[in-house]
This record gives structure tokens, C-alpha cells and sequence, in this order.
């Protein structure tokens, strides 16, 4: 097990668009206990392979109260299911400290294959709804102040940019 290193909003690998995984072995697997231990460690409720700076289309959440049911995501797809939006405030390991209300398609079906390589479904809404659409999008390179307005934006990069120096 180990502890990976969570890239921050500007860093450009966060823009890098994720690769599907052809072959789920060992290494897979690894890389998603890793990532599970750094996101329950940071703590988070979700995670993204580019978050940590791979470029594979892999993502692990717990939505429980209790912390003890990890779900892995393996190339997931998302369908959004009627036509209702949902805005929740939310926040990223890879912007730090800032919590915005974005809106959402509020159901989504979600397609993935689990570490064997089984495909499974799921339909979902509220949180496990919006945290899949949020990881996905950081799969696709985009993170949730891109739905903010530009000066929301670029205050936040202002902030974190700054915290960036004041750590060298
Ligand atoms: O820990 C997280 N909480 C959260 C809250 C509301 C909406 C999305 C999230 S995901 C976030 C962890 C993270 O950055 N995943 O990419
Ligand atoms: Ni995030």
C-alpha cells in the first residue's frame, strides 16, 4: 500500500484526458488500493486516477457513513436518466479549501467494470450521482470551477497558487 501524491488545481496534468483500461491486471488493481488508501487518508469520498497523475481511466469512491464500502470504477460510463438537475456544493481534493454549487443531471445509470473485469450497472442519484460526474469529468480533464464564472475561477487560482509558493 501507498500513499500517492495529489496534483492541484492549475497544475496542466490535471487537464490530461484519461486512456481506457484494455487489460485489468495486477497492476490495476494496485493502483486502485493505492488511490483508495490516499483518498480515505486525505479523507475524500472519491478519486481519480489523473488526480494522482495517471492518465487511465480508473476511479474509486466510498459514499458510506462508515468508510468501509469502497467502490472501484473501471472505464466508467454515465447515461443521465430524465431530464431533472440537481446543484450541490461541492468540493475536490485537487482544489482544496473551496466549495461551490454546481448543477447536475440529478440520475444518472452508471456502466464500469469492476477490478475482474466484470462489466456492472448502476442507477443512482444524489451524492453517488453527482460524485461519479465529478470524477468522470477529471477523467476528461476538467474540474468543477470550470462550471464557475471566470472570476470565481480565477480567484481560486489566485489563492492556490499562492499557497503553492508560500510551501517552496
Ligand atoms: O471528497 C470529495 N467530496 C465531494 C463532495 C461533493 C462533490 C464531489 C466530491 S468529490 C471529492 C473528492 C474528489 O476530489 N474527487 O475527485
Ligand atoms: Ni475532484
Amino acid at each position: 500500500m501507498a500513499l500517492l501524491n495529489i496534483l492541484r488545481f492549475p497544475d496542466p496534468r490535471l487537464r490530461k484526458i484519461a486512456q481506457p483500461i484494455d487489460e485489468i491486471d495486477d497492476s490495476i488493481r494496485q493502483l486502485a488500493e493505492d488511490m483508495l488508501e490516499t483518498m480515505y487518508a486525505a479523507p475524500g469520498i472519491g478519486l481519480a486516477a489523473t488526480q494522482v497523475n495517471v492518465q487511465k481511466r480508473l476511479v474509486v469512491m466510498d459514499i458510506s457513513e462508515e468508510k468501509d464500502q469502497p467502490l472501484i470504477f473501471i472505464n466508467p460510463e454515465i447515461q443521465p436518466i430524465g431530464d431533472e438537475i440537481e446543484e450541490m456544493e461541492e468540493g475536490c481534493l485537487s482544489v482544496p479549501g473551496f466549495f461551490e454549487l454546481v448543477k447536475r443531471p440529478a440520475h444518472v445509470i452508471i456502466r464500469a467494470l469492476d477490478k475482474e473485469g466484470k462489466p456492472f450497472e448502476i442507477e443512482d442519484q444524489e451524492l453517488l450521482a453527482v460524485c461519479i460526474q465529478h470524477e468522470i469529468d477529471h477523467l476528461d480533464g476538467k474540474l468543477f470551477v470550470d462550471y464557475l464564472s471566470p472570476l470565481k475561477r480565477q480567484r481560486i487560482r489566485k489563492k492556490l497558487e499562492k499557497q503553492e509558493r508560500l510551501q517552496l
